[in-house]
């Protein structure tokens, strides 16, 4: 006959959701960079990763579904540390992601918040994610109960760093790694383009939120802790010398500046095991 068979697969049991606190996290790790490195080995630890740097939990239904979007030039011997330490991390935390390189072609000076805003505008062609994690290639956290997903509010996530002396620099700090809903980014028109050059751009993106009546959630101080990769200032990152005087006017900017006015030449998007690299041409200063 040709009548369409009825019951021909037994349609999935529905998976539960994901448990707030994921059972097996272990708690405080040990994170060192002395070892020797290679994207052969990390691409060995974890091979239920999917091409591009995609995973999602087999046995739960997950809250979230999180783009971790990193900027990025010329640090590949850190992003291999980055990649071996939070692939697992993540997988224990039972989070449904997708790991985005934001690459910036060319040597003109770096410009790490408007990279977010691509990474941002690029993981949303792909999937359609609910959850934005902004994360340093250099920051490893010390603790897998610091959970990489989006909250009520925007989250700071690398409070406690070494190079700080595992305090808060102060109040309004912001910068690291962040996490942001969609929702909670498009409020605040998504994070400057106009931060070239080192520093600024992370107290810019605190005003915003704080100017749209909105509150940083942090972790405990004992869980937020964080390794940085030791490093010197890159070339062509120099302290930019106008971010005192912008961030006294980030009320004023924000509307105009941000993922609204955000352009860009996208160059290549190259799919590896273990991440996805979306290289960009973001142009240079003015
Ligand atoms: C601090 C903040 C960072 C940001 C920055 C000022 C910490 C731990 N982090 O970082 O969030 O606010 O100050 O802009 O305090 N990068 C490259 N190639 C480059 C330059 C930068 O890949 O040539 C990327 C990379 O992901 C790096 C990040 O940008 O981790 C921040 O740059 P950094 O590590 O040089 O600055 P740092 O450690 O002072
Ligand atoms: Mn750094």
């Amino acid at each position: 006959s040709i009548q369409p068979e009825t019951n021909q697969t037994p349609s999935p049991k529905p998976l539960p959701p994901c448990p707030e606190s994921p059972p097996g996290l272990v708690g405080r790790l040990l994170i060192e960079f002395s070892s020797q490195m290679t994207m052969e080995r990390v691409q060995k630890e974890n091979p239920n990763v999917t091409e591009g740097g995609r995973y999602t939990p087999p046995d739960c239904r997950p809250r979230w579904k999180v783009a971790i979007i990193i900027p990025f030039r010329h640090r590949e011997n850190h992003l291999k540390y980055w990649l071996h330490y939070l692939h697992p991390i993540l997988r224990r935390q039972r989070i449904d992601y997708g790991i985005y390189i934001i690459n910036q072609l060319g040597e003109d000076t770096f410009n790490r918040a408007k990279l977010l805003n691509v990474g941002y505008t690029e993981a949303l062609k792909d999937a359609e994610y609910d959850c934005f994690i902004f994360s340093d290639v250099d920051l490893i956290p010390m603790d897998d109960r610091n959970l990489y997903h989006c909250y009520d509010q925007p989250r700071h996530f690398a409070i406690a760093m070494d190079k700080f002396g595992f305090r808060l620099p102060y109040a309004g700090y912001f910068g690291g790694v962040s996490g942001l809903s969609k929702k909670q980014f498009l409020k605040i028109n998504g994070f400057p383009n106009e931060y070239w050059g080192w520093g600024g751009e992370d107290d810019d993106i605190y005003n915003r939120i704080t100017l749209n009546g909105m509150k940083v959630s942090r972790p405990d101080v004992r869980i937020g802790r964080y390794r940085m990769i030791k490093h010197e200032r890159d070339k062509h990152n120099e302290p930019n010398p106008q971010r005192f005087n912008k961030i006294q006017n980030t009320k004023n900017t924000m509307k105009k500046d941000g993922i609204s006015s955000l352009t860009y030449k996208l160059v290549q998007v190259k799919r590896y095991p273990l991440y996805t690299n979306i290289s960009v041409e973001i142009g240079k200063p003015p």
